[in-house]
C-alpha cells in the first residue's frame, strides 16, 4: 500500500509497511463500524413528535453488552498489533545483524546538515583514505551496514524514509543501528527533529549504487588512491 506512495529499499521496509498496513486496516475497521453505528443511532432515534426522550443509564446487562464485547474485540486486535510491532522492533532497533562484507558509516548531525563518513578503499572507518560528505550518503546495494549516529549541536533525527528508517542523533552519544539496502536509486535523507530555524534546510540525499558504481565513486573521491592502500 505504502510503497506505491515510497519506494521500499531497506530489508526491514517491508516489515515496517506490514505494520502500518495491519494498523491501518485494524484501526479504520473500527473507526467505520462505531461512526456508522453512532450517526446510525442518531438518525434512527432523532426527535419525533409525540415521543418523549429515554432514560438510559447503561446499568442494564443488555446494555453493558454494547461496550464489553466491542472493548474484548478491540482489545483482541491490540495483542496483533503489539505482536507484531514488538517483533518489528526487535528486528531493527534491538537487533545487529554482521556479515562478512559489512561496513560501517558514520552520521553527524549538524546545524544544518548531515555529515557522512564513508570508509575508502581499504573499507575500514577511521583511516587516512575516508571519505568526508555534507549531505551525501553513499551506500552500494544489498550491503549490510551499521552507523554510528551522533549530532555535534542539538538534537536530530537521521530518517530515511526509504528505509523505513528513523533514529534520534544525541549529542555526547553514539547511537549504532544498521541497515541494509535492496534496490539502488537517488533518495531523500531528512532531519526528523525539529532541530532550530534551519532544520528543514538540512535534506541530503542517499546514493543506493551497485557494487561498480560505488567502487568507481570510492575511486574517484578518496584522496588516497585505491592502489596505494593494495600496496600497504
Ligand atoms: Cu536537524
Amino acid at each position: 500500500m505504502i510503497e506505491r506512495l515510497l519506494p521500499a529499499a531497506s530489508t526491514s521496509a517491508t516489515e515496517i509497511d506490514f505494520l502500518f498496513s495491519l494498523i491501518f486496516w485494524l484501526v479504520g475497521f473500527w473507526f467505520v463500524l462505531s461512526e456508522a453505528i453512532f450517526f446510525g443511532l442518531i438518525l434512527r432515534f432523532r426527535k419525533r413528535e409525540g415521543r418523549k426522550a429515554q432514560y438510559v443509564t447503561g446499568e442494564l446487562q443488555s446494555e453493558k453488552r454494547w461496550i464489553t464485547v466491542p472493548h474484548l474485540l478491540v482489545l483482541v486486535c491490540d495483542v496483533f498489533i503489539v505482536f507484531f510491532a514488538v517483533r518489528a522492533w526487535h528486528q531493527v532497533k534491538q537487533d545487529l545483524p554482521t556479515a562478512p562484507t559489512q561496513q560501517v558509516v558514520r552520521v553527524e548531525g549538524a546545524q544544518w546538515a548531515w555529515i557522512f563518513t564513508h570508509p575508502g578503499p581499504d573499507g575500514k572507518l577511521d583511516s587516512a583514505d575516508d571519505i568526508r560528505k555534507v549531505n551525501e550518503l553513499h551506500v552500494e546495494v544489498d550491503r549490510l551496514y551499521h552507523f554510528q549516529l551522533t549530532s555535534r549541536d542539538v538534537l536530530h533525527s537521521f530518517s530515511v524514509p526509504v528505509f523505513r528508517l528513523k533514529q534520534d542523533a544525541i549529542p555526547g552519544r553514539v547511537i549504532t543501528g544498521w541497515f541494509q539496502p535492496t534496490k539502488t536509486g537517488e533518495h531523500d535523507v531528512q532531519c526528523a527533529e525539529i532541530c532550530g530555524i534551519g532544520h528543514g534546510l538540512m535534506p541530503a540525499r542517499i546514493h543506493i549504487e551497485t557494487s561498480e558504481q560505488h567502487a568507481a565513486w570510492i575511486a574517484a573521491n578518496s584522496t588516497v588512491s585505491v592502489a596505494a592502500v593494495a600496496g600497504r
